[in-house]
């Protein structure tokens, strides 16, 4: 029996030494020191030995196991180390190599170009106002000189909420709201971009939901001269020294007199070609001087105050500056429209 233990603990202690990793250690670990191992089975025939040879033989068996696994944690270290070495050498990475270039997006044009126009008027000395999308009939409409059943109304068709709620059809309303805030005092001169919603169909010019860039000022003394001089500024900047602007007589209730904004066609320099219509100039916005009856409403003493008003629509003006052939191009986020405006690229 003790030959046969001393066989068992060479012959582990072999495999212990050979064992390639940690399941073969394991296996080797179960195989010779486990319930059903073969120095458990030697240990069984304990019974058939003398009274004084059973104790030194059971102190035998422990001195084989003790040297077993004392030699398996020895070993099981080492593989484990081996393990975490190889892993280690498998994830190797070479901090010194260029990174991947991580595609970074880019202004909507939309956004790049209402941005442009609220820098202009800031230098100007313009401040920035903000008013609800959805908007009370009463600052949409009737502030602004369109009481209920007046036929101009039907210039902006409308999407109502309730009898007295609307998305609004332009940022005119916000010219209502700040005078009002205003209490009738001046100076007011203030610029409002927002979503505005119509009744259109939509097609290359026209869009159901698009955006609007208000201008309001109000002060003692402010004439006709000082809206086209503001305008002729604007359009300068933003499109070029070189273009020409215009002045037509139109009809807004909330202005006295109205006039539309044409600037000169950049595409034919003014002869007339399909983008102006022959015509050699293109409509960008509406502007005017305020009607009294706006002042008035908003608690302004007409006689002594007077204002100018402009709405343009900035779709229509980076479509001239970019050459954009569809507004519809704005809204359909096709990424191949979009990239065109990264400045990374
Ligand atoms: C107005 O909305 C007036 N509130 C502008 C105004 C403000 C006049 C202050 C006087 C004083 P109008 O409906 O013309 O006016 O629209 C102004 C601009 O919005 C147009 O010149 C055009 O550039 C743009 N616009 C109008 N309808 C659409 C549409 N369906 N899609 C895209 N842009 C539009």
């Amino acid at each position: 029996m003790q030959d046969r233990l001393k066989e068992l603990q060479i012959e582990a202690l072999e495999k212990v030494a050979a064992a390639a990793d940690l399941k073969e250690l394991n296996d080797i670990r179960v195989s010779y020191l486990g319930k059903k191992g073969p120095i458990t089975e030697v240990l069984k025939g304990m019974g058939k030995l003398s009274a004084e040879e059973r104790p030194k033989m059971g102190a035998l068996a422990n001195e084989v196991r003790d040297a077993i696994s004392g030699q398996m944690e020895g070993k099981q270290k080492e593989l484990e180390e081996a393990a975490v070495q190889k892993q280690l050498a498998a994830e190797e990475m070479d901090v010194t190599l260029p990174g991947r270039p991580v595609k970074m997006g880019s202004h909507h044009p939309l956004t790049s170009i209402i941005e442009e126009i609220e820098d202009l008027f800031i230098g100007m000395g313009y401040t920035v106002e903000e008013g609800p999308e959805v908007e009370k009939d009463y600052y949409n409409f009737e502030a602004l000189n369109l009481p209920k059943g007046h036929p101009a109304r039907d210039m902006q068709d409308s999407f109502y909420i309730t009898e007295e709620t609307l998305l609004r059809t332009h940022t005119s309303p916000v010219q209502a709201r700040t005078m009002e805030k205003h209490q009738g005092k001046g100076p007011v001169k203030i610029i409002c971009p927002g979503k505005v919603y119509r009744r259109d169909n939509d097609d290359a010019t026209h869009s159901h939901q698009f955006m609007q860039i208000e201008g309001l000022v109000v002060d003692e003394n402010i004439r006709m001269s000082d809206l086209k001089g503001t305008l002729e500024v604007f359009a300068k900047k933003l499109f070029g020294e070189d273009r020409e602007i215009r002045l037509r007589p139109s009809f807004f209730p909330f202005t006295e007199p109205s006039v539309e904004m044409d600037i000169s066609c950049k595409i034919c320099g003014g002869s007339g070609c399909s983008v102006c219509k022959g015509t050699g100039w293109i409509e960008i916005l509406g502007a005017g001087m305020v009607h009294p009856n706006v002042l008035e409403m908003a608690g302004y003493d007409s006689k002594k105050y007077t204002g100018f008003a402009f709405g343009m629509g900035p779709e229509r003006i980076a479509m001239l500056k970019y050459g954009v052939d569809d507004i519809r191009h704005f809204y359909t986020n096709d990424v191949r429209f979009l990239k065109q405006f990264s400045v990374e690229e």
